[in-house]
């Protein structure tokens, strides 16, 4: 099997990028090894502190947070990090040439049910005029990541990452501890009968979305014609995953439980790594009204509806939003 080194050279990375994801891939080794320790460890349960967006923070959540910010700053190659768990981006090297956003511990909720968790991470150039702490710089919008993947960590850790040509699994063999490659070149199948969405919020929607999910749960009776299947893992990475492996439409819609805010998932942090993923897969990543890799981004934790997945399903949800 391919190691991860080689399907970097091959798809003409360069060197100090292919170092510096080897330093990420180091600290999620290290992550990997701490959430599979569980309850032995007593890394389980929830902190007394909230993060910046006002969620209460997993123990693995500022463990994980941790680890990536510590290596990736001693590593030379990054001039800031901006994570997900904090308020303000952390200036790391001035002459690093990389910008780093991450999510360190995604779906953190399923910790304490030894379910699906994994870390997604974006990656693009750090213009030379910046200063290490200042957030503008990370105002660029996702068609100029780098490299973006995600580390799940369940029954096997894997990695999915793209640098720009093509999106490809890997599978962390703990006999060596290396990353090997296990898939090249995923191609998620147009058409499903799939979806990963919490019907839950389905009346808060917007009229268009209760539509369209009103449509998907007609089954063969409905305008679809076809039956879907649900599942939702409640964690992005998970069911994310799912869908690059066999196809679906995953979604986060807005609603107006808290109308203010634009969506609950992260432009940085999970909408643009996963379109990064999607988009190289063959698939589609919208906000319904514009392509995610699109948006320029206002604030570093701005939030985003999302819609990923196969490309004619995305295409038929869309359809809903037109007119909106
Ligand atoms: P946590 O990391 O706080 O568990 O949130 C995970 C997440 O942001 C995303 O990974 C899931 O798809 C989504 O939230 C689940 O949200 P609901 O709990 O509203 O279904």
């Amino acid at each position: 099997m391919k190691r991860l080194n080689t399907q970097l050279q091959e798809d003409d990375c360069p060197l100090e990028l292919i170092l510096l994801i080897r330093t990420l891939l180091a600290a999620c080794k290290e992550i990997s090894f701490r959430v599979s320790q569980g309850a032995l460890a007593g890394v389980l349960g929830s902190t007394l502190s909230d993060n910046v967006q006002g969620e209460r923070q997993k123990k693995l959540d500022v463990i994980s947070n941790q680890i990536l910010k510590d290596i990736l700053s001693e590593s030379g190659y990054v001039k800031a990090v901006s994570s997900e768990e904090e308020d303000k981006v952390i200036g790391c090297t001035n002459d690093g040439k990389y910008l780093i956003s991450f999510d360190p511990l995604d779906g953190s909720s399923n910790t304490d049910i030894n379910s699906l968790i994994g870390t997604i991470f974006s990656v693009m150039h750090a213009p030379q005029w910046m200063e290490p702490d200042d957030p503008s710089a990370f105002l660029q919008p996702g068609t100029q990541q780098v490299a973006a993947g995600y580390v799940l960590y369940g029954p096997s850790t894997m990695l999915a990452m793209t640098t720009g040509r093509g999106t490809h699994l890997y599978t962390l063999d703990k006999t060596h501890g290396g990353f090997l490659l296990t898939r090249e070149r995923v191609q998620v199948p147009r058409e499903t009968q799939e979806f990963a969405i919490n019907t839950s919020n389905q009346r808060h929607w917007e009229p268009c979305m209760q539509k369209y999910m009103a449509d998907l749960l007609a089954g063969d009776q409905g305008p679809r014609g076809k039956n879907y299947n649900m599942r939702w893992v409640a964690a992005m990475v998970g069911d994310i995953h799912r869908v690059l492996c066999r196809g679906g439409i995953f979604a986060y819609p807005w609603d107006n439980r808290e109308p203010e805010k634009a969506g609950k998932l992260r432009l940085m942090y999970e909408a643009n790594p996963m379109a990064f993923l999607m988009e190289q897969a063959g698939g589609g990543a919208s906000t319904g009204k514009m392509r995610i890799l699109e948006v320029m981004p206002e604030d570093i934790h701005q939030r985003v509806p999302v819609i990923l997945g196969s490309a004619d399903e995305v295409e038929a949800c869309l359809e809903y939003f037109k007119g909106n």
